[in-house]
């Protein structure tokens, strides 16, 4: 299919963000605040875990509850989205042009894996947090490890490699699924599909870790992150999950973003007194660039939504849901442990 050619080019880019309102508190039943002792709500943190290391009952629990929101009629209205599990990948697309190549990238990012958790939690009554796909360990050799990798595991995992003519992905719990939406902006039935290029994934290696690590401020790290760290499993897996516009289509895509927003994270954390609100960049992507990844140019409508006084990404930026959960700020998704995220990375 063309699509997978057009999409490799359009990886290489994401970033920025900004809104005035404070952030709505949603409350869940995790947030018991009976116990606590001061007024935050977030007294017992989501636990987000790594997939090579849950037990098959948890790694189970995900999987069904994604199935639920896969099958979950949609109630928004969205064009083209069917199902609860598209509603999420239509927010992805009609804002593709804007979350990529900016400063809100990790951010925006952040808080859509965010809006995923929240609803396996509440439309499908999933308990646990949000797993991460933790690349390092499938890139030893210099190469993507398949047959050691739990993540592609045909019943406690994710399936593997697509086949046939259109690469779909035919086992695992995923098999023959469709997307309604996608390639790009199109609103068409597509299957799951999958291409491995084993090599790619040595970028989320180590090395390329250590490099990003070593940034000091935000803008060089987050333009490191979305670099080798990012592109490692777009390209290493190729197929529904290179479509820079589409690619929440594959259900990897949230434990792969879970995994970089892990990585933000470790950074933020190793000084956060400099880092915890660390923000900048640029709200809008090269026109160039747009044009290289097949996006349509920005709205002067989109640029108002920003609510960002100025060109440069800043913490009032709006980060918007479309609704699948309230619009917030780039400043109350700086930390992931504040009332509104409630979460934390367990090892
Ligand atoms: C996706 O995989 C196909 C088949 O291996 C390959 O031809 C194509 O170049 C890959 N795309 C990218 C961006 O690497
Ligand atoms: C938490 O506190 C709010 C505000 O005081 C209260 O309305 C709510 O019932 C409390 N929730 C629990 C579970 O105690
Ligand atoms: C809780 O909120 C009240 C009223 O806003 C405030 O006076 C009090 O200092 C707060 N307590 C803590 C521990 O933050
Ligand atoms: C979630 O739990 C509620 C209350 O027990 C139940 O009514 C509902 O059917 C459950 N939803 C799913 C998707 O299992
Ligand atoms: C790397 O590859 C070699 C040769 O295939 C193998 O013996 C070794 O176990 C591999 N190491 C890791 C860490 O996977
Ligand atoms: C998926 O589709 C293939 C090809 O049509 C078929 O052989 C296979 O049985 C299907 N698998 C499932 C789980 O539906
Ligand atoms: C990571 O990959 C790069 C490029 O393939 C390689 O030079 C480097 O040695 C690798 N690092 C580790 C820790 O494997
Ligand atoms: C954290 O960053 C601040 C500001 O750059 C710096 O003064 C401080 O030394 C750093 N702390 C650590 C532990 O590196
Ligand atoms: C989110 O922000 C956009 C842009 O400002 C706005 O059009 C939309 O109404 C907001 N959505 C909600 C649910 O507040
Ligand atoms: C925003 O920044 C871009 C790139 O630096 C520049 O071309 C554009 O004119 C700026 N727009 C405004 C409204 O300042
Ligand atoms: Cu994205």
């Amino acid at each position: 299919m063309s699509f997978l050619t057009r999409t490799l080019v359009a990886l290489l880019a994401f970033t920025t963000l900004v809104s005035a309102s404070p952030a709505p508190s949603l409350s869940v039943s995790k947030r018991d605040n009976s116990t606590s002792t001061s007024n935050s709500t977030c007294t017992t943190k989501t636990q987000r875990k790594a997939w090579h290391k849950m037990t098959n009952d948890e790694k189970q629990a995900y999987i069904d509850a994604e199935l639920c929101l896969i099958n979950t009629p949609a109630t928004l209205g969205f064009a083209g989205a069917q199902t609860k599990f598209d509603e999420l990948q239509y927010c992805h697309v009609w804002q593709s042009n804007v979350i990529h190549y900016s400063g809100q990238f990790l951010p925006w990012h952040r808080y859509f894996m965010y809006a995923h958790e929240y609803q396996l939690q509440t439309i499908c009554n999933y308990t646990g947090g949000q797993p991460y796909w933790e690349e390092v360990l499938d890139t030893k050799n210099n190469s993507l490890q398949m047959a050691d990798s739990p993540i592609f595991d045909t019943v406690y995992g994710f399936g593997g490699n697509g086949q046939g003519d259109d690469w779909c992905v035919q086992d695992g719990p995923f098999a023959n699924m469709t997307n309604h939406l996608g390639p790009y902006y199109e609103i068409s039935d597509t299957c799951l599909s999958r291409q491995f290029v084993p090599s790619y994934f040595s970028l989320g290696n180590q090395t390329y870790i250590d490099e990003c690590m070593a940034m000091d401020n935000y803008w060089d790290a987050h333009w490191c992150w979305k670099s080798n760290p990012h592109s490692n499993a777009h390209l290493g897996v190729n197929g529904t999950i290179l479509d820079t516009v589409a690619s929440p289509g594959d259900p990897l895509f949230y434990l792969h973003h879970t995994n970089l927003d892990r990585l933000w994270w470790e950074w933020q954390a190793v000084n956060l007194t400099a880092r915890l609100y660390d923000m900048s960049g640029g709200n809008t992507p090269p026109v160039w660039w747009l044009d290289k990844n097949y996006m349509k140019h920005i709205t002067e409508a989109q640029i108002e939504g920003f609510n960002d006084p100025t060109n440069h990404t800043s913490l009032q930026h709006n980060l918007i849901m479309e609704g699948i959960v309230p619009n917030t700020t780039i400043e109350s998704v700086m930390d992931i442990g504040n009332d509104l995220l409630c979460y934390e990375y367990v090892y």
